[in-house]
């Protein structure tokens, strides 16, 4: 304790009280559970760790009831457990899908059960029940039935072989150490213990840059990953491997990586079938082709639809998916190029493909048109592929928004993207109806997410960045939560249930978001920072550069013309109104307007201030407010366990110094560019 190794797995005692009383009087003695399968049984463990630490209690499995006859069971449906069998009857049991779970307090049974379909439906059952003990809420007239949302909820890590993490801002890989596989599997079970209780049920585990050696994760190391996969489906999670498009020409089997070539076609089947030999469940590939150097179908003049149907193809007698993702662009280009918009990029190579896609191939979108910028437009492509299975990307680490030495909460943010309307099919077409497969009645669906956890002692670097990773799995199983019952959940799980203790900690995730693009990009601009690392500010860090990343700032005024009439014509990659709006000076909002829009630092947003004298007064008002996080922070000092409190205190006055950096350069270039005075006459360098 105190370190935040246990996460939201930490189970704080439970205050004494009336609902104190009412959990000793279910959950002390027995607990009933039948079935030997691994699942149930990784279940039936989280739930005895999980009362012992809150309750201070025992409760052992197959022993007798309490003498007053109180017990609690759980089981799946048909798994032989006779109160599970009593307490749930045919509709119960019709309205729980695959994963899904159902929880009742049964009077008549003196009974709280936990039944679902699946082995991974009761492990999320159980600490759905946790949970809810943890947060202190009754349970004596539980009656609910819960089913994810979205039936694909994936982390995608970016852990390279020799224990490195491309975009790792918490120490290093705990899956590999020097091109080997990690002999740690207790490290790996306690991952996925949390993973699972997150609600996530698939992971890639190794970069989408894969490099020679992770080449041969689908041959040589198919044994270590076989290792990974045993502990994750204990944990009803299935295990993706990121593969290298031009794996068949690696080790000189073919000469070629051609997907219409018979030899490649022959390839990759075999290569399925031998994975399929040893991991009977795997879930499929993760591929990032033609993208930032990487081989793919280009090269031979092919689609990204031949690319990835021969993929699938050799995946799908055994099940698996591909997962191809829409991260494709120009990364060779020239800042005098006014035409080549990076932000069209996606639309324009996978619009015209859909509908060409095998059905067990899913195209995994990144939520913006960029790259995880801390404020950008929605990826027009969500609402544009009608016939094309989805999954949209986000990113827990947090490579553009402080890389977890600032506070950022992305739930806010991702809970925005979610709720954005396409307008396709004419309106009430919001993203999280297209990710979750509804809107177009997808056979594969679901959200991902790049992971932002290492070996760190804490996991994700910044102890409050836990709340990302949390987050982030209960937005993916129902993204009808709210980012403040989200956080609410991980404060209790967290630091335990005491009310003002949870007021500061909620008030510092939710203002957070906010706080950070304040002082950082203003007005949707984006990627003001220093190259390769992506830390801290450089307002020319990208200007100049291949990457297609500009904001045109001169001394006239900045921002990215992408309107019809006169810019790239991004804005017409969106639908109806959208389109529009995004494409108008005086509708854009203003948080976009320099994502859309070419103006003068004169130009008057919709708030009323000058475009120069909004950047000055959320510079100035940021770097505050960054203060004010450490000192609200501060005022927990003897509230919580000393090794949170500190750990977190050491982050805090970091980042308030840093964003005082971030402040200076950002307000100082634009003063020096545009020559105009701040109205407040506030000091600037
Ligand atoms: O944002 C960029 C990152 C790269 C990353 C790439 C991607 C894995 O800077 O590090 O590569 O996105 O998403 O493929």
């Amino acid at each position: 304790t105190g370190s935040g190794y246990d996460a939201w797995l930490s189970y704080p005692k439970l205050p004494q009280g009336n609902l104190y009383k009412q959990y000793v009087k279910w959950c002390r003695a027995a607990v009933s559970v039948t079935e030997e399968q691994d699942t149930v049984q990784a279940a039936l463990r989280e739930w005895q760790r999980g009362i012992t630490s809150m309750l201070d209690i025992e409760s052992e499995s197959g022993a007798e009831p309490a003498a007053d006859g109180f017990t609690v069971a759980f089981g799946t449906f048909h798994g032989g457990n006779p109160l599970i069998e009593a307490i749930f009857d045919e509709a119960a049991i019709q309205a729980v899908g695959p994963e899904g779970f159902a929880v009742r307090t049964s009077l008549t049974h003196k009974c709280i059960a936990v039944g679902a379909s699946s082995p991974a439906g009761v492990l999320y059952g159980v600490f759905h029940l946790l949970r809810l003990i943890g947060s202190q809420k009754e349970i004596e007239r539980l009656d609910e039935t819960v089913n994810p949302v979205n039936a694909l909820r994936m982390i995608n890590h970016w852990d390279n072989f020799d224990g490195s993490v491309e975009r790792g801002y918490s120490g290093r890989s705990f899956l590999y150490e020097n091109n080997r596989f990690t002999d740690d599997l207790d490290r790996i079970t306690d991952y996925a213990r949390l993973m699972s209780t997150a609600g996530i049920n698939a992971i890639a585990i190794n970069n989408v840059n894969v490099h020679a050696l992770e080449t041969l994760f689908i041959s040589t190391y198919l044994p270590d990953v076989a290792r990974i996969a045993d502990v994750f489906r204990i944990y009803g999670i299935r295990l993706f491997l990121s593969v290298n498009f031009a794996g068949p020409m690696h080790e000189g089997e073919v000469g070629t990586a051609d997907p219409l070539d018979a030899g490649v076609r022959e390839w990759w089947k075999k290569k399925a079938a031998e994975i399929y030999a040893v991991v009977p469940d795997f879930g499929g590939f993760v591929v990032k082709a033609d993208s930032e150097n990487r081989p793919g179908p280009f090269t031979y003049g092919r689609d990204h639809a031949d690319g990835a149907n021969m993929l699938a193809e050799a995946l799908e007698p055994f099940g698996g998916i591909v997962i191809w993702r829409c991260f494709v662009y120009n990364c060779k280009q020239d800042w005098r190029d006014r035409k080549t918009d990076r932000a069209r990029a996606a639309y324009d190579h996978f619009k015209p493909l859909d509908g060409k896609f095998h059905d067990n191939v899913i195209l995994q979108i990144k939520n913006g048109p960029m790259d995880f910028q801390v404020r950008e437009p929605v990826s027009p492509l969500f609402g544009a592929l009608e016939q094309t299975n989805q999954v949209i990307e986000f990113q827990i680490a947090q490579e553009y928004t402080g890389q977890q030495r600032h506070v950022c909460y992305l739930v806010p943010q991702w809970k925005e993207i979610m709720e954005f309307d396409t307008l396709a099919k004419g309106g009430a077409a919001p993203v999280k109806h297209i990710v979750d497969g509804s809107l177009w009645g997808n056979r594969f669906s679901g959200v991902a997410a790049v992971s932002n956890v290492g070996n760190d002692l804490n996991w994700t670097g910044h102890l409050l960045a836990q709340a990302n990773l949390y987050g982030f799995g209960r937005l993916a199983w129902n993204p009808e939560l709210s980012a403040e019952e989200i956080a609410a959940e991980w404060i209790s799980l967290t630091f335990g249930t005491d009310a003002a203790v949870a007021g500061v900690i909620s008030r510092i995730l939710l203002d957070s978001w906010e706080i950070y693009e304040s002082y950082t990009a203003p007005l949707g601009v984006g990627w003001m920072i220093n190259p390769e690392h992506h830390y801290g500010p450089n307002v020319d860090g990208y200007e100049y550069s291949q990457w297609g990343t500009y904001h045109y700032a001169d001394h006239q005024g900045i921002g990215v013309d992408r309107t019809v009439a006169t810019g790239t014509g991004y804005s017409a990659q969106y639908m109806g109104s959208n389109a529009q709006r995004y494409d108008s000076l005086e509708e854009c909002p203003d948080e976009l307007l320099l994502f859309f829009h070419h103006v003068p630092y004169t130009h008057v947003l919709n708030s009323g201030k000058t475009v120069i004298q909004h950047i000055y007064d959320t510079h100035f008002a940021g770097a505050e407010r960054a203060d004010g996080l450490l000192a609200a922070w501060s005022g927990l000092k003897g509230s919580i366990a000393e090794g949170l409190y500190a750990q977190v205190e050491e982050r805090l006055r970091g980042q308030a110094a840093h964003s005082k950096e971030w402040r200076d350069q950002i307000n100082t270039y634009f003063y020096r560019k545009s020559g105009i005075e701040d109205s407040g006459a506030r000091k600037i360098y």
